[in-house]
């Protein structure tokens, strides 16, 4: 059994497939911290958790082709800056369940909690680069490939890829990451090195990183090739043509509420209601406001941010909020809460998830809302 190996995992977490193992935490608990802990932090694995023999593991980086720099881990460790960065991983993914209610979708039910921020400390690649001979704003390259050490049964390994313009954007801020929330990082989120690309979808922020490399070619992993693209509503398998589109990288402005939960109960005869959840955007831009209706968005309040001390464009950590909402006059025994998040370009979300339904369920960002009842 190739899934023979795995790690021990938090019973809290509610799997949405075991074989490979993905899971997500009750959204409930998911915003009552600003770092997610380890044992909380959903897990998105496409393959088995590989078993890493420290003595023999090396991170190689170079170009394509050719003899490769590297590193073990005190490597690693010893000879780069150790910079730090409170940063959000995000599935492409999360919130499908809300597309899936719409028609069929191929993938898994994520509810609002394929997402979750962390601190993590590590090298630059920008470092790692330079250390390698490479200067990533003379190189005419034009993507860069992280591999993993997980393979599936034919023996490739899950990759990805970013545009080269993309990786000199962000060279600094990319973070060739041995650390979460100060201590190594866990098996199932990379151990020993992952790449925490900020601001980017999860999908390129390889686990068990062991491989990173110049190329002319995309990654080919299908991953990256196949899958995690964008469609118009009106596009389904039988005239999907992954070529058409771009993968996925920086991420739409999201929010959503995560308590009250769907479906709860408030006090009887409540008049208002706290409200709490994340908002965040992807490329760093920082959330301005998130809005707030318990009327299903005819009225709106202005939620309390958070702060996350982090600059208004590198803002790579979500930003949690609250609200006290008064709950309309003549409920008759229920209400919608609904938000709705701006970034710092003024993007906001989509009204209604019909207009953004797509055959992978991904970039799942409408107004977020949750019923709840009000007993009287
Ligand atoms: N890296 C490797 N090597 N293998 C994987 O399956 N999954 C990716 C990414 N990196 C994956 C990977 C996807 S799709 C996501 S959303 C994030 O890891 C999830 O990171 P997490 O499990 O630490 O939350
Ligand atoms: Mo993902």
């Amino acid at each position: 059994d190739p899934y023979g190996n795995e790690p021990k995992r938090n019973p809290v977490l509610i799997p949405s497939s075991l074989k490979p193992y993905n899971a997500e935490p009750p959204s409930l608990l998911l915003t009552e911290q600003f770092l997610t802990p380890k044992d909380l932090f959903f897990v998105r694995n496409h393959l088995p958790v590989p078993v890493v023999d420290m003595k023999s593991y090396r991170l190689e980086i170079g170009i394509e082709g050719k003899n490769k720099l590297k590193l073990n881990i005190d490597e690693l460790k010893k000879n780069f800056p150790k910079m730090y960065t409170a940063s959000v991983v995000q599935c492409a993914g999360n919130r499908r369940s809300e597309m899936t209610k719409i028609k069929a979708v191929k993938g898994l039910n994520w509810n609002n909690a394929a997402i979750s921020n962390a601190s993590w400390a590590g090298a630059t690649l920008n470092d790692v680069m330079n250390k390698a001979g490479i200067d990533l704003d003379k190189c005419s390259h034009k993507h860069i490939v992280f591999e993993g050490m997980d393979k599936g049964p034919e023996g490739s390994p899950y990759g990805a890829s970013l545009p080269i313009e993309l990786a000199r954007q962000l060279k600094n801020d990319i973070l060739i990451a041995y650390e979460m929330n100060g201590t190594e990082l866990p098996r199932d989120h990379g151990y020993p090195v992952r790449v925490i690309i900020p601001g980017v979808v999860g999908a390129r922020q390889v686990k068990w990183l062991n491989n990173i490399y110049l190329s002319n070619e995309e990654s080919t992993c299908h991953w990256q090739r196949k899958d995690y693209k964008g469609f118009n509503a009106s596009v389904d398998w039988h005239n999907v043509d992954f070529e058409k589109s771009e993968a996925i990288q920086q991420l739409p402005v999201i929010s959503s509420i995560c308590d009250p939960a769907e479906g709860t109960e408030l006090e009887s005869g409540a008049e208002e209601v706290t409200v709490k959840g994340y908002a965040w955007s992807g490329g760093g831009r920082a959330i301005l406001r998130v809005d707030i209706s318990a009327d299903g968005g005819k009225t709106w309040m202005t939620a309390d941010l958070q702060p996350t001390n982090q600059s208004l464009y590198k803002t790579w950590a979500w930003t949690l909020w609250e609200a006290t909402v008064p709950l309309p006059a003549n409920h008759g025994g229920k209400a919608e809460l609904t938000c709705k998040a701006v970034d710092v370009s003024y993007n906001c979300q989509p009204d209604n998830v019909e207009g953004i339904w797509n055959l992978r369920g991904v970039l799942s960002n409408a107004w977020h809302r949750v019923n709840v009842k009000i007993p009287s």
